[in-house]
């Protein structure tokens, strides 16, 4: 640890608070990270499909061999205790486990893997937090229609059950999907995830429903016959970009701010923690898209059926990704057009004062997160909050001495703390993106979201810290009071 590091995270932000038993984690997910994309059995993810055709990914890269943690877990654990982690979140491969997607059949090996991962974490006082699908759908399933089909509910309950089954024992923190938001946006929207759809302004909503369908089985399987045995947690992880009126005395403006928020976190957040239905807002607009587009009444976006178990209660923590906030401007009066910015009636700018990251999406502005932790707690019901997701992206030549990342984890974690002892948000932890260096979806390994860099040039994928990696290990020590179990 450098003094220096030492002195510029861990101090300015000791002037906080945040409570001992306060989560520090960093999260990770499977096909990001792991490689051995065919090894020991695994079956094939709609990303093994997505990366190995062409041009859908930045220069050809592939998550073959990523950081290949399949292989080299130690030295991730290595990391892991370097920063002196109380928490871990990681995705398992749902082809990992079960080749096909279904229970007819599990592959050992890769239970074995994950065994090692949480005995390991757990032996070091590192608490897992699982994430059990992370975007990397099997492939398999996705020939039968993946999100798209109704019966993947059912399918992805099962797989949970043997998930909670196999290692419910000793892991208490689940998160069913991540961000279901990206997931159908990107995936069925703009086709730059996999399975890369274009279908503007339909299949999102039918995925959509279906990810949260299928949370929901999940979480009402935990909860009927794991909660009481086995004592843990489940939710779902939803990201939220935080938004203002592009000008504030402008009531279109705010109006379409409103339904900014409403088609972003509202969309999973309100049937989950709201009214148990998608916010007013999007039935509203989009029934009303309809009309003027030529779609029949209740096409498009799905209602949820009286006959299954319903999203409304199924989460029991809140797991918040944040990255980045926009300015909203009405446009409701554009001519109509089939997507989802269309139903919205919004468009999304960035203010020009916000300093842009590596990625060129994220925007930089900590100040978002404290806000939009105020409005979940004043929208949700007042929920426990993790922060799940959260970070800074380098691209270009690689440098160790990340000030800037350094600043802007100091930044955030000031609002953080400000958010809990101000604003008296209950958050109860913070995960990084990331521990280490990895694939960036279809930016592949050109934007680098590490506290660990990871050098892809040559075989042994060597990991070293960053400078901020050191600092927030400064900061885990300072607040990080109650003393680690030995084992
Ligand atoms: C999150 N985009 O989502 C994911 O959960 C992580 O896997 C990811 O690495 C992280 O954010 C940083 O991007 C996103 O392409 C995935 O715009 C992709 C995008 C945005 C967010």
């Amino acid at each position: 640890m450098t003094n220096a590091a030492d002195m510029a995270l861990s101090k300015t932000v000791s002037l906080q608070h945040f409570p001992s038993d306060f989560a520090w984690g960093t999260s990770t997910a499977a096909y990001q990270i792991e490689g051995g994309w065919d090894l020991d059995g695994k079956g094939p993810s709609i990303w093994d499909t997505f990366c190995h055709s062409k041009g859908r990914v930045f220069e050809g890269h592939t998550g073959d061999v990523a950081c290949n943690s399949y292989q080299l877990w130690d030295e991730d654990l290595k990391c892991i205790q370097q920063l002196g982690l109380t928490h871990y979140r990681l995705s398992f491969s749902w082809p990992r486990l079960l080749p096909d997607g279904t229970t007819h059949f599990v592959n050992p090996k890769g239970v074995e893997y994950y065994n090692k991962v949480i005995d390991d974490l757990i032996a070091n006082a590192v608490v897992p937090m699982v994430t059990l699908n992370h975007f990397d759908l099997p492939q398999a399933l996705q020939d039968h229609g993946g999100w798209e089909s109704p019966e993947i509910a059912d399918i992805f309950d099962s797989y949970a059950q043997f998930c909670f089954k196999t290692f419910g024992d000793r892991v208490k923190f689940w998160i069913t999907l991540n961000e279901p938001y990206v997931c159908a946006k990107l995936g069925y929207e703009n086709g730059i995830l996999a399975p890369g759809l274009k279908e503007p302004g339909t299949l999102l909503y039918l995925v959509g429903h279906n990810m949260l369908r299928a949370h929901s089985r999940a979480w009402h399987s935990y909860n009927a016959h794991f909660r009481g045995l086995q004592g843990g947690m489940v939710s779902i992880a939803l990201n939220s970009d935080w938004a203002e009126p592009l000008d504030p005395g402008c009531s279109k403006d705010v109006a379409a701010t409103q339904r900014y928020m409403d088609f972003t976190l509202g969309w999973f957040a309100c049937p989950v923690f709201g009214t148990g239905d998608y916010p007013k807002s999007m039935r509203f607009r989009i029934e009303a898209k309809n009309l003027e587009l030529g779609f029949t009444k209740g096409q498009r976006l799905p209602k949820f059926s009286e006959d299954e178990p319903k999203p409304l209660g199924t989460a029991d923590f809140f797991a918040l990704n944040y990255y980045t906030s926009r300015k909203v401007k009405d446009a409701s009066s554009r001519p109509s057009e089939l997507s989802f910015a269309g139903d919205q009636g919004t468009e999304a700018i960035i203010d020009p004062s916000w300093p842009v990251s590596g990625a060129y999406w994220l925007a930089v502005v900590p100040e978002g997160l404290r806000k939009l932790l105020k409005y979940i707690k004043e929208t949700c019901n007042n929920p426990v909050i993790y922060i799940t997701e959260n970070g800074f992206s380098q691209i270009g030549p690689v440098k160790f001495e990340d000030i800037d990342r350094c600043q802007f984890y100091q930044d955030t974690l000031q609002q953080v703390s400000k958010a809990i002892t101000d604003d008296g948000v209950n958050v109860k932890g913070y995960f990084a993106w990331s521990l280490l260096d990895n694939l960036e979806w279809s930016e592949g390994f050109s934007v680098r979201f590490g506290l660990f860099h990871v050098d892809f040039s040559s075989s042994e994928l060597k990991r070293t810290i960053y400078r901020s990696g050191e600092e927030y290990a400064a900061v885990i020590k300072r607040y990080h009071t109650y003393t680690k179990l030995d084992n």
